[in-house]
């Protein structure tokens, strides 16, 4: 089954958004595999957001993913990549549909309240940075056979 990488981010954890946030993926279906909250170092966060490093928004990207605790999670269903970023909608809020997390709770890009890995490749990747193996627990839920044929 695949899996993605999620964060409620420090304006999300700030906010008391976490709770209203996980609530909204646990609703839909998706399963916690592991979850903790910590606060991102610089080394961590230049591994997360590699690609963006020497961008004009990347040294405020860094300052506000590491002003606080975030809520770091992995998250198992079908298609759940795809899934979780259409959950989240666009990356600037002021272009996220009403419906989707960043359209109802956020502003502004970079206050967005939460990541979501954008592809499998980018899940495997980041779910390393974050998670040991032993971080990621397998489990039944009896609910499993009223979700998928
Ligand atoms: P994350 O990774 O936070 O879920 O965002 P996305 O995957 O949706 O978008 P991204 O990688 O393009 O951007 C990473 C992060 O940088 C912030 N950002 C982005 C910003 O502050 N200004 C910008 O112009 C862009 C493009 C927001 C998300």
């Amino acid at each position: 089954m695949e899996r993605t990488y999620v964060m409620v981010k420090p304006d999300g954890v700030q906010r008391n958004l976490t709770g209203e946030i996980i609530a909204r993926y646990e609703k839909k279906g998706y399963k916690l595999v592991a979850m903790k909250l910590i606060r991102l170092t610089r080394e961590i966060a230049e591994k997360h957001y590699a690609e963006h490093i020497g961008k004009g928004f990347f040294e405020g990207l860094v300052e506000y993913i590491t002003s606080g605790p975030v809520v770091a999670m992995v998250l198992e269903g079908k298609d759940v990549v795809a899934g979780v970023r259409a959950m989240n909608g666009a990356t600037n809020p002021a272009n996220a549909a009403p419906g989707t997390i960043r359209g109802d709770l956020a502003i502004e890009v970079g206050r967005n309240v939460v990541h979501a890995s954008d592809s499998v490749a980018s899940a495997e990747r980041e779910i390393a940075i974050y998670f040991g193996p032993e971080e990621l627990i397998s489990y039944e839920k009896n609910v499993d056979g009223w979700l998928y044929e």
